[in-house]
C-alpha cells in the first residue's frame, strides 16, 4: 500500500513546485517527518539552502549515545541520485563537516563530530582519561553514524542506496582503512586519501621531528637569526637545500618541472650532497650549514629510530623541504609556532599515546625550555620529554589497538563483499608520510592477494601523485574529482588505470597529466625534445607504464 504514495508524491512536486525543483509542501514534511523517526535520536530536521547549489536539501541532526553528534544532508527525494555518501573527517575533528558540493551532486552524506566536541576539548584533549571517546574517535563513531545514516536514507526515499561509499583524506583516510579493517560491510567503495593508518607512528615522528628541530637551544633549526637579535628571520637554508634536491633528483624522470616522480629513486645524501655548503667551525649564516643543522637534515630524511634500531616511521620524502616550513620550523613568521607543534602533535603524547595519560599539556607548547610540573592533581607532561624508546615499549599497544588501522588482511572488504578501495598520497606530504602508504599497500597485495599486484588492481588502487602535498597542494598536479573514479569503478566496472591530475596557478591550469596507478608512472609521449618545455605538459603527452 505505501507503494501508492509516490505517484502521488510526485504529483505533489510537479504541482507545488511551479517549474523548478524547489521544495513541495510534501518535501517539507516528509523531512520534518525524520524528527518523529523510532530507535534513533533526531534532534532535528528541517529543509536547508545549499551553499552549492539552488536546490534546498533535507539537512537532519541526531545524537548516538552518549555522546556522538552527527548529521545528514539529504537531498530533496527528486534530486536524490541513489547513493550514500559518509565524508571523512579531518584532524582531531570534534564537529560536523558539510559535502554541500556531493550533496548538489545528488549525493545523501552523513557525517559526525566523531564523539567529542572540539569547541569545548580543542586538539586532543577529549581523550583525557577518556576511553570512551577515545574509541568512539578510533572507529566507533564512523561506523555508527553510517548506520544511522542508512536508516534515514530508508526512511526519507522509502528504500536503501544503490551503492554506499566512504571519501575522505588524511583523518578520512584513517577512517576509510579502518572501515575497510573493521567493518567491511559499510561500503560498496572506500577513497582514503593520505591516510593517517598508522596514527601513533605518525604522530610520535612528528613529535621527534620537533624534537629534532627545537635540540640544543634551538641550534638544530634550519631557520636562521641572520642579525642574532633572537628573532629567526630566515629560511634561506630551506631553499639552498631544496635546490641541492632538486639540481641531484629532478630530471632523474626525465623532466625538469620541480617535481620529483619518484623520490625514492634519488640517492641524496645529505653528507656528501651538503659538503660544499657547511660553515666554517664557529660559523652561522643562513647561507651554509652547522653540524647541527646538517644533522637535522639527516634525521629528517632518516625518520625516528629508536635505540635498538627499530624504524618508527620513514623518513620525509626528497622535494618535501619546503612544506618542512610551515608543519616543522619554528621562525618569526609562524610566531615560532610551526603547525605540526601547535596542531596536531603538540599534545598528542599528553593524551592519545600512552594507556594511562602522562599528564596536561603545558602552558604554551611553544615554550621549549619550560620543565613540565609534575606535582599537584593535574601534573604536566611537555612534548619535549617524549622517548621514542616509549613507541615499542607496549605503553602505547592499547591506544594503537584504537586509532591505528595497519591490518592489511582486506579479504572480507575486497573478496568477501566485492568492495572496492582508492588510495591516494602526495609524494610530498610531510605530514604523512606516502612511503608508509605504499608499504602498507604492498603489505596487503601480499596479505590479501597472496602477493599478486594484478589480482588485487582488480579491487585496490593505489594513487602516488608526484609533487603533491597533505590531500592538495604543492608544486605538482593534486586536483582531480576524488570520488567519480571510484563511482565509474564500482557501478560500471570501468577500472581507474589512472587519473587525470592537474596544477593551477591563479586559477590557470600550467600542468596536467596522468597520476598512474602503483606501481605505474607517467612517461613522456609527447613532441620530441619537447619534455622540458610546460606547453607539452598536458595529459595527451604522457602515458602509464
Ligand atoms: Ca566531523
Ligand atoms: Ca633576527
Ligand atoms: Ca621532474
Ligand atoms: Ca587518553
Amino acid at each position: 500500500m505505501i507503494r501508492i504514495r509516490k505517484p502521488l508524491f510526485l504529483l505533489l512536486l510537479l504541482v507545488f513546485s511551479s517549474g523548478s525543483f524547489a521544495q513541495s509542501p510534501a518535501d517539507i514534511q516528509a523531512c520534518e517527518n525524520l524528527e518523529l523517526l523510532g530507535n534513533l535520536t533526531i534532534t532535528s530536521a528541517q529543509i536547508r539552502d545549499n551553499t552549492q547549489s539552488d536546490q534546498p536539501y533535507c539537512y537532519v541532526r541526531g545524537i548516538i549515545s552518549p555522546a556522538i553528534h552527527f548529521h545528514a544532508q539529504l537531498p530533496l527525494p527528486g534530486n536524490w541520485n541513489g547513493r550514500f555518501l559518509q565524508w571523512g573527517d579531518g584532524g582531531k575533528d570534534g564537529d560536523l563537516d558539510y559535502a554541500d558540493h556531493r550533496v548538489a551532486e545528488g549525493y545523501a552524506v552523513t557525517n559526525s563530530n566523531t564523539g567529542h566536541d572540539n569547541g569545548v576539548e580543542p586538539g586532543a584533549s577529549f581523550a583525557f582519561n577518556n576511553r570512551r571517546a577515545e574509541i568512539d574517535f578510533g572507529y566507533r563513531a564512523v561506523h555508527l553514524t553510517v548506520i544511522a545514516g542508512k536508516l534515514l536514507v530508508n526512511e526519507y526515499y522509502d528504500r536503501g542506496p544503490d551503492y554506499s561509499y566512504f571519501e575522505g583524506c588524511s583523518q578520512g583516510g584513517r577512517q576509510g582503512l579502518m572501515e575497510a579493517q573493521r567493518y567491511p560491510g559499510d561500503f560498496d567503495g572506500i577513497v582514503a586519501g593520505a591516510p593517517a593508518f598508522a596514527y601513533q607512528a605518525l604522530n610520535a615522528s612528528g613529535v621527534w621531528n620537533l624534537q629534532r628541530m627545537y635540540r640544543n637551544d634551538l641550534a638544530g633549526n634550519l631557520a636562521v637569526d641572520t642579525d642574532g637579535n633572537g628573532s629567526f628571520d630566515s629560511l634561506n637554508l630551506v631553499d639552498v637545500l631544496h635546490e641541492q634536491v632538486l639540481n641531484k633528483c629532478d630530471a632523474i624522470d626525465g623532466i625538469a618541472d620541480g617535481v620529483i616522480d619518484n623520490p625514492l629513486a634519488c640517492n641524496f645524501d645529505p653528507t656528501v650532497d651538503l659538503s660544499d655548503l657547511m660553515c666554517p667551525t664557529g660559523g652561522t649564516s643562513d647561507q651554509c650549514f652547522t653540524e647541527t643543522q646538517l644533522q637535522t637534515v639527516i634525521d629528517f630524511y632518516s625518520g625516528p629510530v629508536d635505540d635498538a634500531g627499530r624504524q618508527v616511521y620513514p623518513g620525509k620524502a626528497l622535494g618535501s623541504e619546503p612544506r618542512w616550513t610551515g608543519y616543522y620550523i619554528p621562525h618569526e613568521g609562524n610566531n615560532m609556532g610551526p603547525s605540526k607543534l601547535v596542531g596536531v602533535a603538540g599534545d598528542h603524547m599528553n593524551y592519545l599515546f600512552y594507556e594511562e595519560d602522562p599528564g596536561v599539556t603545558i602552558p604554551d607548547v611553544r615554550d621549549y625550555n619550560y620543565e613540565a610540573r609534575t606535582d599537584g592533581v593535574f601534573p604536566e607532561f611537555h612534548w619535549k620529554d617524549y622517548d621514542i624508546n616509549d613507541f615499542y615499549s607496549g605503553k602505547g599497544d592499547l591506544m594503537k589497538s584504537i586509532t591505528d588501522a595497519e591490518d592489511p588482511d582486506l579479504t572480507q572488504f575486497l573478496k568477501d563483499r566485492g568492495g572496492k578501495l582508492i588510495v591516494y598520497h602526495g609524494w610530498v606530504d610531510t605530514l604523512i608520510v606516502a612511503e608508509d602508504t605504499r608499504d602498507y599497500f604492498n603489505e596487503m597485495v601480499n596479505a590479501t592477494f597472496d602477493g599478486s599486484l594484478a589480482q588485487a588492481s582488480d579491487a585496490a588502487r593505489l594513487y602516488l601523485a608526484p609533487g603533491m602535498g597533505h590531500c592538495r597542494g604543492g608544486p605538482g598536479p593534486d586536483n582531480w574529482d576524488k570520488l567519480a573514479p571510484m563511482v565509474d569503478w564500482v557501478e560500471n566496472g570501468i577500472a581507474p588505470d589512472f587519473v587525470i591530475a592537474e596544477h593551477r596557478t591563479d586559477g590557470q591550469v600550467d600542468n596536467q597529466r596522468p597520476v598512474c596507478a602503483y606501481p605505474q608512472q607517467a612517461q613522456y609521449i609527447g613532441p620530441a625534445n619537447g619534455a622540458n618545455n610546460p606547453e607539452n605538459w598536458i595529459a595527451e603527452n604522457f602515458q602509464c607504464r
